[in-house]
């Protein structure tokens, strides 16, 4: 089963998405997710004119030497767009893996070990009462967790509130356009949302949220004290990740769960983090270097009781989603998977055999990883140039998004 063929395709069914399609001798198809937000065509570029050349003859049964041969022999280690590259065309060869064999991906990374993967959604508003609303929708239809975000009096943007609820999407067409910020303000009002929350919805449903990396740890330590109340799943990206000894003080102060890594690429970003506990769960998506490179991961946290939590925005694609499902079934330390809804023009332009029932999702019991792709739909949403947005504080120091 050599690869003969590999392409990169790019489409925005409303954002952008870089798709890698890996064809072997055989007539059987893999693909892999290489969207990596607002540096689509840096990823783009990568494949096509360094990677895609090496992979051609290759074969395409050999994943972890193949992942070897990209990672070690590039000699450039980690770094996003190398490993959103190598994601790729990992998870497209573990696709075709699974087509050649005629069985879900979960079953050749050990099969199912639970009968569905419990999801959170994202519930926001431009106040408390609109985001408490918000979080009510989502628990009529079926929602066990609910990510909930609100804006601060004082600030003209929030991070999570959006104007249309269901298909929020951050990164925006054109330039990035600049949010302000006040940590003071948003420590002072996140408390009061989770208060108000709890009261009215009770203890039952697992509550979500998202710092979005612009505390401090003293300030990130702060506000896990004050969420303690109100027994949080998780409190997610308090601060940036770079240093991670920054989470001993954290650590030291609170008990509220803490999450962090949707912008890690490698192990090395959480070997501190996993291996002194320092965090309860780890949201790396597949974009971090694949199945391959994931399920090392995971069994490395596994160890040290820390859980996987993989980020599902937006900005991956149906592909990594549907992939990221197969890897959660099969994991015994699975935490919960995010879940933003795509727009219905995405999901039509990539068929997928996920679903949603209760709270919980399934892949789907496609070979494979149940997601294609339809390319001549593709070809009618060409590339836009889009960009998440800068963030400044109110006296212009620019800051962490
Ligand atoms: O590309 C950036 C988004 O993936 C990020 O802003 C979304 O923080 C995010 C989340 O938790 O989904
Ligand atoms: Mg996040």
């Amino acid at each position: 089963m050599r690869i003969r063929d590999a392409k990169v395709v790019i489409c925005c069914p409303g954002r952008n998405f870089v798709t890698l399609k890996i064809q072997t001798d055989d007539g059987i198809y893999g693909l892999g997710d290489a969207t990596l937000n607002g540096r689509e065509l840096a990823v783009a570029a990568y494949l096509t004119e360094h990677v895609v050349p090496c992979l051609i003859g290759k074969d395409a049964s050999r994943t972890e030497d193949i992942w070897q041969y990209l990672y070690r022999g590039g000699y450039w280690r980690r770094g996003p767009v190398t490993m959103t590259a190598i994601a790729a065309v990992d998870v497209a060869l573990w696709d075709i893996k699974a087509k050649a064999l005629q069985t879900p991906l979960y079953n050749l990374l050990g099969g199912r070990v639970r009968d569905g993967v419990m999801v959170y959604g994202h519930a926001n508003g431009r106040d408390i009462d609109e985001a408490a609303d918000e979080v009510g929708k989502y628990l009529s239809q079926g929602y066990l967790a609910v990510r909930a975000q609100c804006g601060i009096p004082g600030l003209p943007t929030t991070y999570g509130v959006s104007k249309d609820k269901m298909f929020y999407e951050p990164a925006e067409a054109g330039l990035p356009v600049e949010n302000s910020w006040s940590t003071e303000k948003y420590l002072g009002h996140v408390p009061k949302l989770f208060e108000r929350l709890r009261s009215t919805y009770g203890d039952e449903v697992h509550l979500l949220h998202d710092g979005h990396h612009r505390m401090t740890p003293i300030q990130a330590a702060h506000l896990g004290k004050q969420l303690e109340p109100y027994r949080l799943f998780w409190l997610e990206d308090a601060v940036t990740a770079e240093l991670q000894e920054g989470f001993r003080i954290i650590r030291q102060h609170t008990t509220t769960p803490l999450a962090v890594g949707e912008v890690f690429d490698t192990v090395w970003d959480t070997k501190t983090l996993i291996s002194e506990q320092l965090i309860d769960y780890l949201r790396m998506s597949l974009r971090g270097g694949g199945i391959t490179a994931l399920r090392k991961i995971a069994s490395f946290a596994d160890i040290y009781h820390v859980q996987m939590g993989s980020h599902g925005a937006t900005d991956l694609s149906p592909v990594t989603m549907g992939a990221a499902l197969h890897f959660d079934l099969s994991i015994s330390n699975f935490g919960v998977q995010e879940y933003m809804h795509h727009s219905p023009e995405t999901l039509e332009v990539f068929p997928h055999a996920y679903s949603f029932v209760k709270g919980y999702m399934h892949p789907g019991d496609r070979p494979g990883h149940g997601v294609d792709l339809d390319e001549s739909l593709a070809a009618k949403f060409p590339y836009q140039r889009a960009y998440l947005p800068v963030n400044r504080k109110l006296d212009g120091t620019l800051w962490n998004w």
